[in-house]
């Protein structure tokens, strides 16, 4: 059961939200001494940085930057007289890794994990008229128990260093929005709807979780404001005559509105924008309203210069502007959920999102996708530490699905990326994953994980659980890349001959393939790292996707080069983008826009 409520704030009759970012106090605590000196009563000695945003990239000292540890911060607020008698919450659209919040001096709550909202309720110690102050400490650490998974390391000087097991930098921070937010004492708390298609029509089922239990009623309403559909109850059927359905990149938003009635009086009303639309997967094809999709997209990254990971309403909007001019039609939210504010745009400007957990590194390496092919064999789920982390998971699944399972956008979710499958103990891990996931989603969409270099299909022992099946292949990159790429495309054919006998009626997409490039050089004939050459691997790659008709979908590695760990293998970060971190195109993106803007949506199902 969830300790608050996972709706996003807004204002209505009842509501209000008033954001709190701005420039935070800000204090590293290398020795993890803030709580026995009682900075929860103020910082000592603080710096002030910009809330939301990853810490890390502000600085030019390389130990801030690569901090690791327990590390605060602090702000003041008002609480306006008039919200005295109402529910007082500061909600967080996420702290990374984990958090403990105070609140006057009092702890009101704490949450694990990197990614998703929490709220603390304040409402009991908040003081109106005078200012309230409000501490965060937070922590980056990874762990074998914790999503993601990595280890801390410790230098010959003391200092704690992160050690993913991933290759995406460990951003951390209050990287997401936080608001002040005041809702009545009776209010809505959750609701969850289901689409189900009758020729022309619709019914959408409905239900409401208040914490009380006046009369509810739900209203449907058209982008022009009429009401469609209405209807008394916590649970129920409202009808939808001749319905305008969400398409994808068609999109059409209803207004979904509950009301808590006191007789004729409105004691809450919670407003969101609903598509309806159907997801299903059958024959070999995934069907949005009955019809054929082919995927076309990208895995991304929450990445930018500067703030990190941290959520920046510019960069959203340009990256939803060069996938559409790319020709994309869906994502996926590697290796993350993101930040709700990207779920809203994806439903307003029709974009399939795949949604996954961050159940990223559960195989103990930084490289794991280039260990995979030497046939590393770890059983990582055998581990003591797979019972405290599959809790972690299932806690994380069952708050990404509160939080997202109403966008429209939302038709997979994406339960693992990259695990180990090799082992026995990973079917008995995965299946209550996948178990959970199916039982918490209204709409039971179609659950899947990317499949690792390794997870072949004599060896994997996991993919039977995903109802498409989504691969991670790096065929001409880590895997007979440069001069041996048509060696690369025999050893590709050869692997998806064999998935070819076993996949039966379910659909495959691959979620990432691609290879590293400099957007600076230009080789002719290509080299590994030229822009020529990145054409080349996607088009080897396209070659064999379209021998084979189950594949429904190709997600290229990634949308932008985002930032990694240091190493070897990376130049300054992951330069697999098909567009420059700074958000303009390599060569290779002008060869995906002249193909995707040629497949039809249905390709392969035409
Ligand atoms: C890569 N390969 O090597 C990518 C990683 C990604 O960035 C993977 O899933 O298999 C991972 O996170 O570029």
């Amino acid at each position: 059961m969830l300790k608050s409520s996972m709706l996003y704030p807004q204002d209505s009759v009842s509501r209000r939200a008033v954001r709190l970012d701005g420039m935070w106090k800000f204090q590293l605590d290398p020795n993890s001494s803030g709580i026995i000196e009682g900075w929860v009563d103020g910082l000592p000695d603080p710096d002030r940085i910009p809330v939301p945003a990853s810490f890390c990239d502000f600085y030019t000292d390389k130990e801030t930057r690569e901090y690791c540890g327990d590390f605060w911060y602090e702000t003041e607020l008002y609480i306006p007289e008039e919200w005295k008698g109402k529910e007082i919450d500061i909600r967080f659209g996420s702290v990374t890794h984990r958090a403990a919040v105070y609140f006057n001096g009092v702890e009101v709550t704490s949450h694990e994990g990197g990614f998703l909202p929490f709220c603390a309720r304040i409402t009991e110690i908040a003081r109106f008229g005078v200012p309230n102050r409000l501490v965060v400490l937070a922590n980056n650490e990874l762990s074998e128990t914790t999503l993601p998974c990595g280890t801390v390391g410790t230098l010959p000087s003391g200092r704690k260093i992160a050690k993913p097991y991933f290759d995406f930098y460990n951003y951390a921070g209050i990287q997401r929005p936080v608001w002040l937010v005041a809702t009545p004492k009776e209010s809505v708390f959750d609701f969850s709807v289901a689409h189900e298609l009758d020729g022309a029509d619709a019914r959408v089922r409905y239900e409401v979780v208040t914490n009380g239990e006046s009369a509810v009623r739900v209203e449907v309403r058209d982008e022009d404001g009429v009401t469609v559909a209405s209807a008394d109850g916590k649970r129920g059927v409202l009808p939808i005559p001749n319905v305008r359905l969400w398409k994808v990149l068609d999109a059409y938003l209803y207004r979904f509105t509950v009301r808590i009635l006191d007789g004729e009086t409105v004691v809450d009303e919670y407003t969101q924008e609903i598509g309806v639309r159907t997801v299903d997967v059958r024959d070999n094809q995934i069907l949005i309203n009955g019809e054929p999709v082919y995927l076309k997209g990208f895995g991304k990254h929450e990445d930018s210069d500067i703030v990190g990971r941290g959520f920046h309403i510019g960069m959203m909007k340009r990256d939803f502007e060069l996938m559409k001019w790319i020709g994309a039609n869906s994502f996926r939210t590697s290796h993350y959920p993101y930040s709700e504010e990207i779920y809203q745009m994806a439903d307003r400007e029709g974009f399939l999102v795949t949604d996954e957990v961050p159940a990223v590194g559960m195989f103990p390496s930084l490289m794991n996708f280039a260990e995979a092919s030497t046939g590393k064999d770890t059983a990582f789920f055998a581990r003591e530490t797979a019972p405290q982390l599959q809790k972690n998971h299932l806690i994380q699944i069952e708050e990404m699905i509160a939080r997202d399972k109403n966008h429209a956008c939302v038709f997979a979710w994406s339960l693992l990326n990259e695990p180990d499958t090799l082992d026995e103990s990973s079917t008995v891990y995965f299946e209550k994953i996948f178990d959970h996931c199916r039982a918490l989603d209204p709409q039971k969409r179609p659950r899947t994980f990317s499949l690792l270099m390794n997870s072949t299909p004599d060896k994997c022992k996991c993919w039977q659980l995903s109802d498409f099946l989504s691969l991670n292949r790096y065929f001409g990159w880590y895997v007979l890349g440069g001069a041996d790429i048509e060696s690369a495309e025999i050893a590709f054919r050869k692997e998806m001959d064999q998935w070819a006998e076993l996949v039966g009626d379910r659909p495959m997409v691959f979620t990432e393939y691609g290879g590293d490039t400099n957007g600076g050089i230009d080789k002719l004939p290509s080299v590994m790292w030229s822009q020529e050459y990145q054409i080349e691997c996607l088009e080897m790659c396209h070659r064999v996707f379209d021998s084979y008709p189950f594949v429904k979908g190709e997600q290229v590695w990634n949308f932008a080069d985002f930032q990694t760990t240091e190493g070897i293998m990376r130049m300054d970060g992951n330069k697999k983008g098909i567009f420059t971190r700074q958000r303009q195109p390599k060569r290779a993106a002008f060869y995906l826009k002249q193909r995707w803007e040629a497949l039809p949506m249905n390709f392969k199902s035409e």
